[in-house]
């Protein structure tokens, strides 16, 4: 069978590009350490019931208009589901997972996180607009997954 020689230099391109970029992530897994993006704390998640602060997730306040958000993402509810905090506040919100992946996403801020069981995840935002903010798991978790979701009032 001929190949016709320009044909044969875009397929050795097509390789080689393949084989650059397949090196630049094992590379980048390997040498980088690649993990989930958040604050790098790890929790065991058989006892996330039982490992502060999560055993009593919750709003703290950690200063003036700084509060700190311990949230648990358990199939199929957020744990807080109802958050109430004071326009103008700085949330940090802290997430972890007892059992399966969930996702953290709070529609028109930039708090869009993936929550891994083992891991706590972190994301920062300051709520400047009063209103009823949506909070939703955008990772399939299950049969339930639709029904996952909670709110976060802002006043
Ligand atoms: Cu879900």
């Amino acid at each position: 069978m001929h190949v016709h020689r320009y044909e044969r230099i875009w397929i050795a391109f097509g390789v080689i590009m393949l084989v650059v970029f397949l090196s630049a992530i094992a590379f980048a897994s390997v040498a980088d350490n690649i993990n989930p993006p958040s604050g790098m704390q790890t929790i065991d998640p058989t006892k996330v019931a039982q490992t502060p602060p999560f055993d009593h997730p919750g709003l703290r306040k950690i200063g003036d208009g700084r509060y700190e958000a311990y949230y648990v993402a358990q199939v199929f509810q957020f744990t807080p589901s109802d958050l109430k905090i004071p326009v103008n506040s700085t949330v940090s919100f802290y997430v972890t997972s007892p059992d399966v992946v969930h996702g953290f996403f709070i529609p028109n801020t930039d708090v869009n996180m993936m929550v891994i069981p083992g891991w706590v995840n972190t994301s920062t935002h300051t709520f400047t607009k009063r209103g009823t903010y949506l909070l939703i798991c955008h990772e399939y978790c299950g049969i339930g997954h639709q029904n996952m979701f909670g709110k976060i009032e802002v006043q």
